[in-house]
């Protein structure tokens, strides 16, 4: 018998329970045997965040799957440390996504085939849901928990390895803080936060007549980035396979380098999962390193991203040194780092609860000239992103406003269904209609678990 029979926590009330249900039919029809897809028509493959947010749901409902989602997502990790942000499907057509990976073209690794996965990561949220998936099964105390610990040591090598990847081989910038080369690697890829370094990136347009857009066939052109930027992001990918995905000199070489706050505070949470971690592993030395790890990336956010004018987080371009004048929901996510000093906390506070947000929060300031109700990461919600900013309130000790936004978001998903976004002034669902981390999260904010193990309370 499975140890956690996939039913709510009793305390849920009945529009719980039907919610409940209704996430855990989103996983089960997702599950593709080895890994979840985000969504079977848009997102056909495995991606790299969406399996940390998908097993902090699973963990209610068949943490095996969790444990087996994170597997098959690391057994792709390349021998550099970097882990891919999709993870190819061999039974999905080429034609399914775009770029696919013929586009990708990467090269066979570590007895893997060829065409495999991208060569692009994603934020590093791995740590964080591994220890999440863990600390459920440790609550439980079954059967779960020797597993649990045999998963945890397992991953905790090839953890390590992604974040040495990140904080070695992509600090551009020299400030101990990971640049990102694609906006793709944020997750929150269409945002205004990289408008003005795009701006430097060549937009080639008969890229698009060659390799036409697949997202289109399956999207509204009016969720989607415009053809201009997808002509970039393409150009970027292009540009970054042809140097054989090397990060060598990349302020040089390539043309879109950015240290943006919400990757960087998701790299710093990951040092302090770790070394939750190492802790249950007995790793007592390890687990030191990786919180000071953790006080470096706060110090070095807090010192390079920081906009002393306007008091908001900012995307830093690494190869112009300027800050983006967007301000974006990835601005907020700082809040999730426990050492990020005290009036930083409140200027995000009241940035969250100004005009220009509103909890839940959209992605992008609603009052900007590029604040888009409908066009995907400009404007609309996301349940992944309230999701951390929930946590960062925790870990601050406001338990209030956590509250208030673990109601509001759940009411938004069971109003409106397991949409990947939704409209920031209807609630309109928007996207792929059945969105694995959607579903994944709602089962995680039903289950109310309100205190991470590393806030300042613990
Ligand atoms: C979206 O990104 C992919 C490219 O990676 C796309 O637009 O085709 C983003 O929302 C990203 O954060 C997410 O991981 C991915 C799959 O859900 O979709």
């Amino acid at each position: 018998m499975h140890p956690y029979p996939p039913s709510p926590p009793v305390a849920v009330s009945d529009p719980s329970a039907e919610l409940w249900q209704s996430a855990a039919r989103v996983l089960d029809t997702n599950w593709s045997g080895d890994h979840m897809v985000p969504s079977r028509r848009l997102y056909p493959h495995q991606w790299s965040w969406d399996t940390a947010f998908i097993a902090v749901g699973l963990a209610f409902v068949n943490p095996a799957r969790a444990w087996r989602d994170l597997r098959s997502l690391f057994e792709a990790q390349w021998p550099d440390g970097r882990v891919p942000h999709i993870v190819f499907d061999p039974a999905t057509a080429e034609d399914d996504y775009f770029p696919g990976p013929g586009f990708w073209n990467v090269p066979a690794y570590a007895g893997r085939r060829a065409r495999g996965s991208t060569g692009i990561v994603q934020p590093p949220l791995h740590a964080l849901a591994a220890w999440e998936v863990y600390r459920h099964a440790a609550a439980h105390g079954a059967g779960g928990v020797s597993e649990a610990r045999t998963a945890l040591a397992w991953l905790y090598p090839r953890l390590v390895a992604q974040q040495e990847y990140l904080t070695d081989r992509r600090d551009a910038g020299g400030s101990g803080l990971a640049s990102i080369v694609h906006p793709w690697e944020s997750g929150l890829d269409n945002s205004p936060a990289w408008d003005e370094a795009l701006g430097n990136v060549p937009a080639d347009l008969a890229l698009l007549e060659r390799f036409p857009r697949r997202d289109l066939a399956v999207a509204h052109a009016a969720h989607r980035p415009t053809d201009l930027d997808y002509a970039r992001y393409i150009g970027l990918v292009r540009n970054y396979r042809d140097g054989g995905y090397s990060d060598t000199d990349l302020t040089q070489r390539h043309p879109f380098a950015v240290e943006c706050p919400a990757f960087n505070s998701i790299l710093g949470t990951a040092e302090l999962a770790l070394a939750q971690i190492a802790g249950v592993l007995g790793l007592t030395g390890d687990a030191r390193r990786h919180r000071d790890r953790a006080r470096d990336i706060t110090a070095a956010i807090a010192r390079r991203l920081w906009d002393p004018v306007t008091r908001t987080f900012r995307a830093r371009d690494a190869r112009t040194g300027r800050l983006s004048p967007a301000r974006c929901v990835s601005g907020l996510l700082p809040l999730m780092l426990p050492d990020l000093p005290a009036d930083r906390v409140t200027a995000i506070m009241e940035e969250a609860r100004s005009e220009r947000f509103g909890l839940p929060a959209p992605s992008a300031d609603r009052t900007a000239a590029t604040f888009d109700t409908r066009r995907y990461w400009r404007g609309p919600v996301w349940i992944n992103v309230n999701w951390l900013l929930r946590r960062g309130m925790l870990v601050h000790g406001l338990r209030g406003e956590a509250e208030e936004l673990r109601r509001a978001m759940l009411r938004l998903v069971h109003e409106h269904g397991h949409y990947e976004y939704f409209h920031p002034e209807t609630g309109e669902g928007l996207g792929a209609p059945t969105f694995s981390w959607t579903a994944a999260l709602c089962l995680d904010l039903l289950a109310d678990r309100s205190a991470p193990a590393y806030s300042k309370a613990a």
